[in-house]
Order: C-alpha cells, then structure tokens, then sequence
C-alpha cells in the first residue's frame, strides 16, 4: 500500500454523499484536500470537522463543474502549495429524471450531460497536463452500473455514465507510457442526495428506491476508491462495478417490504 502523505486530492461532489465520504476516508491519511462543489457552505462544515477530527489541511473551491471558465480559473489559479494534483477524483455527477426517452425533459438532459460528461471532461483535461509534466498521478472517476446496464427510463443518465466508462478507457489508452492511473468505479445502488436531486426534491418517492434493501452506503463506495489509490505504482485497477448484496441488476432488486 502505498502512502498518501502529502499528497494533494481533488475531489468534485465534495459536499454530499460519495464525495463527502472520500473526502472523509483521505482524511486521516496525512493527503491534502482540495474540495469542490457548489454548496460552499457545505465544503467549509465539512472542512472544519475535518480540521477538528484529524488535523487535515483542506483548500475549498466554490465550483459549478459545468462552466468550463470556471474550472480552467479554479485549476489554473491553485496557490502554489496546491497546485500539483496527486490525485483527482471525478465525482460531482447527478441524475434528473426517471421519463420516458421520447417524454424526457431537455433541461434535465442537459444538466446530466453537461456535469457528469462535460464536467468530467473539463477537470480532467485542465489536471491531467500537470500529471503529465510531473510524471505522476491517478484519475479515479465514479460512474455506475447504469453505464454497463440500460434500465427503463434511464436512458440519458446511462448514456452519460456508458460516456463515463469510454471515457476512463480513453484516458487509459492516451496515457500508456506515463506512470499516471485510471480508474473507474462504478457502483450500484447508494443511499445518497442521489435520488432526491433525481426527482427534483420529491423526497418521498426518493426514499422509496431505498425501501426494503440494503443499499451501499458512500463510505462503501470510498473505501473502493481507497483501496484502488492505494495500491503499488505498478498497479492500475482500471474498472470496479460493485452492488449491494440485495441488486443483482439495474433492475433486479430484493425488497424485504
Ligand atoms: P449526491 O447528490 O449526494 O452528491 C452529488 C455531488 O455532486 C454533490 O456534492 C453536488 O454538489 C455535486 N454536483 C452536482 N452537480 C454539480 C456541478 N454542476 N458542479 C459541481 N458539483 C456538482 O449524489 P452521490 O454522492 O450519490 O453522487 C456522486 C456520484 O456518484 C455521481 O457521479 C453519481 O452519478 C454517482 N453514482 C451514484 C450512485 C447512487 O446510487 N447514489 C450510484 C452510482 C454512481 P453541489 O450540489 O454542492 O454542487
Ligand atoms: C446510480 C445507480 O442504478 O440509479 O448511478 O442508475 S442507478
């Protein structure tokens, strides 16, 4: 296992669910943390209770993934002792929706191809160059099983999370001959902010997927991105696709009630 201190991890999606809890699991491990999202508030409560629990450094960037502009200014103006990324975790991502293709709503398409595609595109395109040039890094990226498996109605989310995937192996492919790693991991069902963002605040209906099952929690999800971070130089684990024990699918799930 390799060590992580020192290191600079930039995680995206920082204020909630799986990236709040890799921000968590890299805290105690001596790594410095840049965390982003657009809730500042969030990024800072979470910084100060990480502050408080393990002493961890934490620089915070108030950033809308979307606005290319932003991104490019955000990377491009990191104070000098964080500017060179170890480590860049691309998990700011979102579904909107659960309609009929020919029913779906434009808006809700755009914003999930324009964060968990072009979003993705953007950090990954204004960090990568310094890995490059420094001949070192990892690019860890959370997609899904809904980038393996269509499921009714979800349509335009798993086309952005089949890009995803493409995406990772694009990224693999380009980069043989440096020593920097891709890693995609993409789970199933998590109990997050996830499905109330999908149903736009309909926080019933989002408890519902949840009903009966045993879902990952984030901080399952982190110790996966962990452990891929983790390993000897030489190792690139390029995919995991991990479910809890109660999905066998997208679409075959145990319900005890
Ligand atoms: P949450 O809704 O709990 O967290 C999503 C995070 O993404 C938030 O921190 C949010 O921050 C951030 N985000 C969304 N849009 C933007 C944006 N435009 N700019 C910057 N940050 C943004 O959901 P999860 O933790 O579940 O989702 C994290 C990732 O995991 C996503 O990519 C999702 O697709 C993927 N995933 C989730 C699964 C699940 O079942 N929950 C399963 C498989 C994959 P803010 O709103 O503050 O900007
Ligand atoms: C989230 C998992 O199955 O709701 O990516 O699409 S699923």
């Amino acid at each position: 296992m390799i060590s992580l201190q020192n290191q600079i991890i930039l995680i995206t999606g920082a204020s909630s669910g799986i990236g709040t809890a890799c921000a968590r699991v890299f805290a105690n491990t001596g790594a410095k943390l840049i965390l982003a999202a657009r809730r500042l508030e969030r990024l800072q409560e979470l910084a100060d209770t990480l502050k408080k629990e393990f002493n961890t450094e934490t620089h915070l960037i108030q950033l809308d993934v979307r606005d290319r502009a932003a991104v490019e200014s955000a990377i491009a103006n990191l104070p000098p002792d964080w500017a060179d990324i170890d480590i860049l975790i691309n998990n700011a991502g979102l579904s909107r929706g659960l309609d009929k293709l020919h029913e779906g709503s434009f808006a809700d398409w755009e914003e999930m191809i324009d964060t968990n595609i072009k979003g993705l595109l953007y950090l990954t395109r204004y960090v990568v160059p310094g890995m490059v040039k420094r001949d070192r890094g990892h690019v860890v990226n959370i997609g899904s099983i809904a980038g393996h498996q269509t499921y009714p109605n979800g349509n335009v989310y798993c086309g952005t999370k089949a890009a995803v995937r493409a995406i990772s192996e694009g990224l693999k492919l380009d980069l043989l001959g440096t020593p920097i790693r891709v890693t995609s991991v993409d789970p199933g069902m998590v109990e997050t902010e996830f499905s109330d963002v999908r149903f736009h605040g309909d926080t019933e209906r989002a408890k519902k997927v949840y009903q009966g099952v045993t879902p990952l929690t984030p901080d399952d999800v982190a110790d996966v991105v962990f452990f891929c971070v983790t390993r000897s130089p030489h190792v690139n684990i390029n995919e995991v696709v991990l479910m809890p024990v109660d999905q066998a699918s997208a679409t075959l799930v145990n319900r005890r009630t």
